[in-house]
């Protein structure tokens, strides 16, 4: 069970996170009310589709993406938490690393906090802390302006675990207890296609002290470079990714695409449970 602000999620079966971007261009230009009715709406539609969490955000983090100031972040996402969470059962996560992001955020009604600078801004270990929100910890080599210019690595699945076991000492020690953490390896995050698939076919040792892992690959430039599809023709690659992914132990989804993500979980689920992965009697050993 992962520790929320104010409720606990159960992964003992994996769920799916559906996103929420409550950028200017993810909703129509009909004005402040209609983007928060549009917003309002896609999140209850994704809760009826399946997701366990709706993650809310309003800075884009994508490879380029400029930074958006404290004040406008907060007029983005705000409003947005305040008309939702009284109307789902489902906890909502803030897509932030700003700590005076999160704490409102959490005021409003978020109950975990996604960070994809996993707590490193000046203040943000002892926000999270006083929120009570459960945090998912996601490894980011540099910043998203230029993350993606040419990231090098020695050995990528050991730094990401290194960085894992640093940033969980930080939590711990900042008071943060182990209940409340998820930790997420962050594919296209400062990383080549070489080092995202290595990351996924590390996923069953990545975690440390056996925490939770988040796996996020809906839409993402791994299968444009795997691929050769843009954008939205990216759903099958992510599908099949989602598939590996919770066969190798993954408790938590991130998608875009919830229908069809909350399936493929579904099915992955069925095979793990039939034993998927597990060596029939006879058919390990000598080969005789
Ligand atoms: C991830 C994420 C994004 C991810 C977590 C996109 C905010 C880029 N990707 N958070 N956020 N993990 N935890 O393409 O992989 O959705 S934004």
């Amino acid at each position: 069970m992962l520790r929320c602000a104010s409720c606990w999620l159960d992964l003992s079966q994996p769920v799916v996170m559906g996103v929420l971007n409550v950028t200017p261009d993810s909703f129509s230009d009909g004005g402040q009310f209609q983007r928060l009715d549009e917003a309002v709406r896609r999140a209850l539609e994704m809760v009826e589709e399946g997701a366990r969490i709706i993650d809310v955000g309003g800075e884009s983090t994508r490879p380029g993406a400029e930074p958006v100031s404290e004040d406008e972040e907060l007029r983005r996402v705000i409003p947005v938490i305040e008309a939702l969470a009284p109307r789902i059962e489902v906890p909502i996560s803030i897509d932030t690393s700003k700590p005076r992001v999160m704490a409102e955020a959490v005021n409003a009604g978020a109950q975990i906090i996604n960070d994809v600078y996993a707590l490193r801004a000046p203040g943000a270990l002892e926000t999270a802390r006083e929120t009570g929100a459960a945090v998912c910890l996601m490894h980011m080599k540099g910043e998203p302006r230029t993350m993606q210019l040419d990231p090098q690595y020695d050995d990528v699945v050991a730094e990401v675990t290194a960085f894992f076991a640093e940033r969980v000492s930080a939590c711990i020690e900042a008071g943060i207890t182990s209940d409340r953490l998820v930790l997420d390896p962050g594919i296209g995050f400062g990383k080549q296609l070489q080092h995202n698939l290595a990351l996924l076919a590390a996923i069953p040792a990545l975690s440390v002290q056996r925490l939770p892992l988040l796996i996020g690959v809906s839409r993402k430039s791994m299968f444009g470079a795997l691929l050769g599809r843009p954008v939205h023709e990216r759903l099958a690659g992510a599908l099949a990714v989602t598939v590996a992914a919770v066969l190798a132990g993954a408790k938590i989804v991130r998608t875009h695409d919830v229908r069809a993500t909350v399936d493929a979980v579904k099915v992955a689920v069925a095979l793990k449970n039939a034993g998927y992965g597990i060596p029939m009697s006879g058919d390990s050993g000598s080969g005789a």
